[in-house]
């Protein structure tokens, strides 16, 4: 296989990268079966990056084959957790030492700003990593008593080969979410990373390696969802599937399990979260974090606050702060010093979100700020407010994964939980108040899998994060992601 390398000289960041642009197949870098390869744009610019390999349903087989081949020999419970946990602190500590270079492939691939990529998704990534190391060697059963006759005892032991699917929002984090639990707990994978931004995975696998994982513990086969996924998707010999990404593709992925051998799924999908925004708010605070909250990753997160509701009595003077924060957002080159928001990932998503600000216009709702590509070249969109929606427009009820909130005013506080619960969605919400009782009693009538009060998409490694509703099924992070990844197994001894 080629081989990528790259030279940055920029104003944030000077540095060169170099990694194989194969498949990572039982430890090797490898063609896919067809020679075929694919594109890597540059959002920035449109232009071509790279290309890497294009991996095949065969390509999965063999990556299968050799994930099983590992699991069966050296890794599972035959690698004890404490060396499980020392392969993965190296990988992190391997990954710090490439942390700038990560940052800047991340803003050349995805089109996130350098400086964010650092600051956000490197820390939460090798963190991930870490905290997972952490459990290798702490995860087991207990044992249960039912009289003298007995000893029950319980395993928790790894699923085997997993698949893992990921989407081109955060490439890095959704990767080190996927594998750290998988790792930890003794399981073999077969990852395939989104066909947009494939690079971070690919600087990964080499650190893999480098790290000295026995081969075929982690197989990563880059492709298209439908070849590459699918096959994940409904192979025989993989037991379990987790996915992120869209809740169409999520709708498939059961579906598929459920035609072929009834794998786990695990989804983590997508979201309409709620800001509600009350009348005893500190407006700095709901200011600075509602924007945070619908612009952060250019809108695309799927936990964006893309429904700010706001109390009536405080809504002009908030819809005026939030239009004035709201400008000052510099967009553009994600490699300059000043830039917040950077080109959303690709010409189709670029689209897509260009769509769904036409059909808020159409469907009669008031364009309040922005709604417009920014130059000539690159998928830049201004951020942009909608006001005076209904509650049956697009924009209000679709993800529209892009830099674009409606702000709707409301009056009394029962009436806003129930609009804002009124979704089939359930990722996240958030709620700004600074009266205490207001604050637990919304947060816990909300239909959503995280609730943040005062604030807005603070993550951690170990606080779990997933939906309520069509957002998903499963939660990752913390110890509750362990429980994807293992099976349990009771033992009954009769000791009369
Ligand atoms: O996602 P896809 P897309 C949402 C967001 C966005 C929309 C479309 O609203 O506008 O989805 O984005 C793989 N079997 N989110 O089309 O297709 C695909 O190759 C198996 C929310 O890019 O869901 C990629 O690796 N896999 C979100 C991954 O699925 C398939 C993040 C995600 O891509 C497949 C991204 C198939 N049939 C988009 N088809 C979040 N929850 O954060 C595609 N894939």
């Amino acid at each position: 296989p080629s081989t990528f390398e790259y030279t940055w000289d920029t104003p944030v960041y000077k540095g060169k990268t170099s990694f194989s642009t194969g498949l990572f197949i039982g430890g090797k870098f490898v063609d896919g079966s067809n020679g075929t390869t694919i594109d890597v744009i540059n959002p920035a610019t449109g232009k071509v990056i790279t290309k890497i390999a294009e991996g095949t349903p065969k390509d999965v087989d063999i990556a299968v084959a050799a994930a099983h081949k590992a699991f069966d020999t050296v890794w599972g419970l035959k690698c004890p957790g404490g060396e499980r946990g020392r392969l993965l602190n190296k990988l992190a500590d391997l990954m710090e030492e490439h942390f700038d270079e990560y940052a800047a492939l991340e803003a050349l691939d995805n089109g996130k700003t350098f400086t964010w990529a650092k600051n956000a998704d490197l820390g939460l990534s090798i963190g991930t990593i870490r905290y997972y190391a952490g459990w290798a060697d702490k995860v087991h059963g207990s044992t249960i008593e039912t009289g003298e006759d007995k000893l029950n005892y319980t395993r928790h032991e790894p699923i085997g080969v997993v698949g893992q699917i990921i989407p081109w929002n955060f490439p890095l984090m959704m990767l080190a979410w996927k594998i750290g639990p998988a790792l930890a707990t003794g399981n073999a994978i077969v990852l395939k990373p989104s066909e947009f931004t494939p690079l971070t995975a690919l600087l990964t696998a080499k650190l893999i390696q480098e790290a000295g994982f026995p081969p075929g513990v982690v197989n990563i086969v880059n492709g298209y969802g439908n070849t590459v996924g699918q096959a994940i998707s409904e192979h025989m010999a993989i037991e379990k599937v987790a996915f992120t990404g869209s809740t169409l593709v999520g709708r498939k992925i059961m579906e598929a399990s459920a035609k072929s051998n009834l794998k786990k799924v695990t989804l983590e999908l997508g979201g309409k979260s709620p800001s509600i925004v009350f009348d005893d708010a500190d407006l700095d605070v709901a200011v600075n974090w509602a924007a945070h909250g619908i612009y952060f990753n250019h809108g695309q997160t799927c936990c964006a606050g893309s429904r700010i509701f706001v109390h009536e009595k405080i809504y002009d003077v908030f819809l005026q702060r939030f239009t004035d924060y709201s400008k000052s957002l510099k967009v553009g080159d994600p490699f300059a010093t000043e830039t917040f928001q950077g080109p959303q990932v690709s010409e189709i998503q670029f689209n897509r979100v260009m769509s769904y600000i036409e059909s808020g216009k159409q469907e009669g709702a008031t364009l309040h700020l922005g709604g417009h590509r920014i130059g000539t070249e690159g998928y830049y969109i201004s951020p942009t407010i909608f006001t005076d929606t209904k509650p049956d427009m697009r924009i209000v009820r679709e993800e529209i994964f892009g830099p674009v909130g409606v702000v709707i005013k409301f009056k009394d506080d029962d009436d806003i939980i129930h609009q804002a619960n009124d979704t089939v969605y359930g990722l996240a919400a958030a709620v700004f108040t600074t009266n205490v009782n207001r604050a637990i009693k919304t947060a816990h009538a909300l239909h959503a899998g995280t609730v943040w009060v005062n604030c807005y998409n603070t993550i951690y490694a170990n606080v779990p994060f997933g939906g309520y509703k069509q957002s998903g099924i499963g939660r990752e992070l913390g110890e509750y992601a362990l429980d994807n990844y293992t099976a349990v197994k009771a033992i009954q001894i009769n000791v009369t």
